[in-house]
């Protein structure tokens, strides 16, 4: 079903791509799992920049078909009821990383789901999550990153809010790329999800369980 729009995506045919993800919408197709057929072909052009078949062009015109994908697709995920706020999040991707399409589509899920999201940037450094965390106090906080050099960084945060006597005050989710249950617990993370969906399906749960 999304052969067509995943090749569209990897051989760099944006206009094919968004013709293939509006077709898909209008076919019912949620948009939560396009999104993860997106993901598949930027996987895809991740292995080809590793096996240097791409070069960094490609990556940055993966990146904007991405973005194009993205604004596309996210008006369909499911908004929140309004009202009352879930609890409030916190999410930045983390120092040494500049990588935010996967951070901004789990900002937004998370606010169309009902938090108030407080979104840092990219290549944040652990003093500005806790100075944040100070400033917002939020219930959660939201590491991204997709460098391997960058589950450093998600230790160093989380080291960071311990040592500012927040880490109690706290849950703390990663994600993004190659961050799995191994990084969680290196980082010192509460939780980790593969997917935005999952994260904001951990974090509703956190939430009600409270
Ligand atoms: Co870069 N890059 N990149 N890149 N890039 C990767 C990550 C890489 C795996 C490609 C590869 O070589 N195979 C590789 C990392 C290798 C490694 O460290 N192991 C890599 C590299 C090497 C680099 C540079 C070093 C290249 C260079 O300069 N020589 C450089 C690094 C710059 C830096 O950060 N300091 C670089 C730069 C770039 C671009 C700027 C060109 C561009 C990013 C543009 C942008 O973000 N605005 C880019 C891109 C596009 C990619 C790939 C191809 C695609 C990333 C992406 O957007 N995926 C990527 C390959 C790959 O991912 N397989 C690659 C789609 C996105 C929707 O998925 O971000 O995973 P993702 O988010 C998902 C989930 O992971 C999850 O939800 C999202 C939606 O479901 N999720 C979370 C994300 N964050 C979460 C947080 C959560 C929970 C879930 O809780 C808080």
């Amino acid at each position: 079903m999304f052969e067509e729009l995943i090749a569209a995506i990897v051989e760099q045919e944006e206009d094919d791509a968004v013709v293939q993800a509006e077709r898909l919408l209008e076919q019912g197709v949620p948009a939560a799992e396009i999104l993860g057929a997106c993901q598949k072909a930027m996987d895809e052009i991740g292995r080809r920049f590793d096996a240097k078949e791409y070069f960094l062009p490609e990556l940055l015109l993966g990146a904007d078909i991405m973005k194009a994908l993205s604004a596309i697709l996210k008006p369909h995920m499911r908004a929140s009821d309004g009202g009352k706020s879930l609890g409030k999040f916190v999410i930045g991707t983390v120092k040494g990383d500049i990588h935010d399409i996967g951070k901004d589509i789990v900002g937004f899920l998370f606010e169309v789901n009902g938090f108030e999201v407080h979104d840092l940037g990219v290549d944040v450094p652990p003093e500005a999550f806790v100075q944040k965390i100070e400033q917002v106090r939020p219930d959660i906080v939201g590491m991204s990153g997709l460098l391997t050099l960058t589950f450093d960084s998600m230790k160093e945060t989380v080291a960071a809010i311990e040592r500012a006597g927040l880490r109690d005050k706290v849950k703390i989710i990663v994600g993004g790329g190659a961050v799995g249950e191994d990084i969680r617990v290196y980082a010192g993370a509460d939780a980790y999800a593969d997917t935005a969906v999952a994260a904001v399906s951990w974090a509703k749960q956190h939430m009600e369980a409270r």
